[in-house]
């Protein structure tokens, strides 16, 4: 069997130590890496005066990664640029913030073909490539015309907008072609390839073919939904470590017998932040009896500096939460604590088994793995209550969540006023199921569902 490549814009390989930082995601991946004995690529993170194309290997973990650097204009255009100021807000449904500016496009299209340059040594002819990301979706495209023939597969981490929405891009037609030069393409929801597949039959005449495959621009491919999971076995380890107890321990000392609501992000327009501030402080203003019984912990983590809609978003929420603890704050309680700064898995572990709620209400998420995290991360025998935005990925599998809708204030404070009066035995029902389903579909069951059909053929 050929090694599996793995490419993403990023790497970021296990630690030999543990415990440390690492998404779900690396660690699934870094898995299947030893599984297939394969590589895994992309940019350092490092620029360079002149692009020189060289790889640096190392290995890391038990698995191979090789990495290039790229030149400052290559992230302002490609990274900063169309990445994450025209795909990710589109993508996010958000036109008001999206950058139609030619030079993003054109720094994206000559990064990617430095991807398909730099890696083409490295594929061999039995190898699988398995690409990830928004960043790179024309990379397929790049390396066939470099002659690659190899089964290649891509997933979407982020969500496929409506189509309407889509077409706002210029040369959206060229984007979506080069979807139909990989062999699989995996979504995260049925939404997502509900809302592609509109696109491709109703504006570039394509067609739905048998199973998975759809034509279009003279092609046929493969295109499914592959909902991502986390790494439950690890984070129910990480949960059962000194870390993870003592921050219990902690937060449970800190909270004076009031009630914690959680929530835990990347600092991202995307998550709704200032729209949870402004529900929660309708439910402050809804129930005065609950004022100092319970408090919200937002933990945000500072992401993408080098991007205005950022910086505002970071001032913004600076200013809400200001104004609510200085309206509602008394001596000795205060409604939000707001922190900008990353916390290890294990204490995240500890933190969340802490919180009667968790509060996960992102505008538009292709998944939301921090919603599967608060409710691996609780106690069976008195499990909170998770509250999930309908516009999370994540809803489309976790019906057992209160489920709201992220714009409404009043549904969100209903929503935290049900979940803190939820008697025990609804609770467990509702953990129950949520458990189960994360224990079957959990992020070694994604890789293998999309590894599995990218090979078959
Ligand atoms: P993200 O937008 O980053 O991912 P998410 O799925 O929630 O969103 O993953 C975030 C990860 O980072 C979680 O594992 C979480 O624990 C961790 N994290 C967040 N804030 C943290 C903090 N302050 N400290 C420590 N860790 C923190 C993108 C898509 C999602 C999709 C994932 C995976 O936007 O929709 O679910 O990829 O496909």
């Amino acid at each position: 069997m050929g090694r599996l490549i793995v490419i993403s814009n990023r790497v970021s390989p296990p630690s030999d130590v543990g415990g440390g930082t690492q998404g779900g995601l690396a660690m699934a991946l870094a898995a299947a890496l030893r599984e297939h004995s394969g590589i895994w690529f992309g940019w350092s993170g490092q620029t360079t005066e002149t692009y020189s194309g060289q790889v640096g290997v190392q290995r890391a973990g038990g698995v191979t990664v090789a990495t290039m650097d790229l030149e400052d204009q290559d992230v302002q255009e490609y990274y900063n640029g169309y990445a994450n100021k025209t795909l990710w807000p589109l993508f996010h449904h958000r036109v008001d913030l999206t950058a139609y500016e030619r030079s993003f496009g054109e720094g994206y299209a000559r990064v990617n073909a430095r991807f398909a340059e730099t890696v083409l040594p490295l594929i061999e002819e039995e190898d699988f490539v398995w690409i990830h990301d928004y960043h790179l979706i024309p990379l397929a495209q790049e390396l066939r015309r470099r002659g690659v023939k190899n089964r290649i597969g891509f997933f979407l981490h982020i969500p496929w907008p409506a189509r309407h929405l889509i077409t706002t891009l210029p040369r959206h037609p060229q984007l979506v072609e080069a979807l139909f030069d990989y062999d699989l393409v995996g979504f995260q929801t049925q939404d997502s390839l509900e809302a592609f597949k509109d696109y491709v039959v109703h504006e570039v005449g394509g067609s739905l073919g048998e199973g998975r495959t759809l034509s279009a621009f003279g092609r046929t491919a493969e295109f499914d939904a592959f909902p991502i999971g986390m790494d439950v076995a690890e984070f129910t380890a990480a949960l059962d470590g000194e870390t993870a107890k003592r921050e219990y321990a902690r937060m449970q000392t800190s909270m004076l017998d009031r009630q914690m609501i959680i929530g835990v992000d990347r600092l991202d327009y995307s998550k709704g932040l200032e729209e949870r501030f402004l529900a929660y402080e309708q439910f402050l203003q809804d129930n005065p009896d609950l004022h100092e019984k319970v408090f919200l912990l937002q933990i945000a983590t500072p992401s993408r500096e080098d991007v205005e809609a950022y910086q505002e978003i970071r001032g913004r929420l600076d200013g809400v939460s200001g104004r609510i603890n200085g309206a509602f704050s008394t001596v000795d309680w205060v409604p939000i604590r707001y922190v900008n700064r990353g916390y290890r898995r294990d204490q995240l572990a500890g933190i969340y088994r802490a919180a009667k709620l968790g509060l996960v209400t992102p505008l538009r998420d292709g998944m939301n793995l921090v919603a599967k995290e608060y409710v691996a991360a609780q106690d069976p025998e008195d499990p909170g209550v998770l509250i999930l935005s309908r516009f999370a990925g994540a809803a489309e599998q976790m019906g057992e969540a209160l489920i709201v809708n992220p714009f409404s204030r009043e549904d969100v404070s209903d929503a935290i006023l049900r979940g803190l009066a939820m008697p025990l035995a609804e609770r467990r029902r509702r953990w129950d199921r949520l458990m189960a389903d994360l224990r079957t579909t959990d992020v070694s069951a994604w890789r293998d569902d999309f590894v599995r059909a990218l090979m078959s053929n």
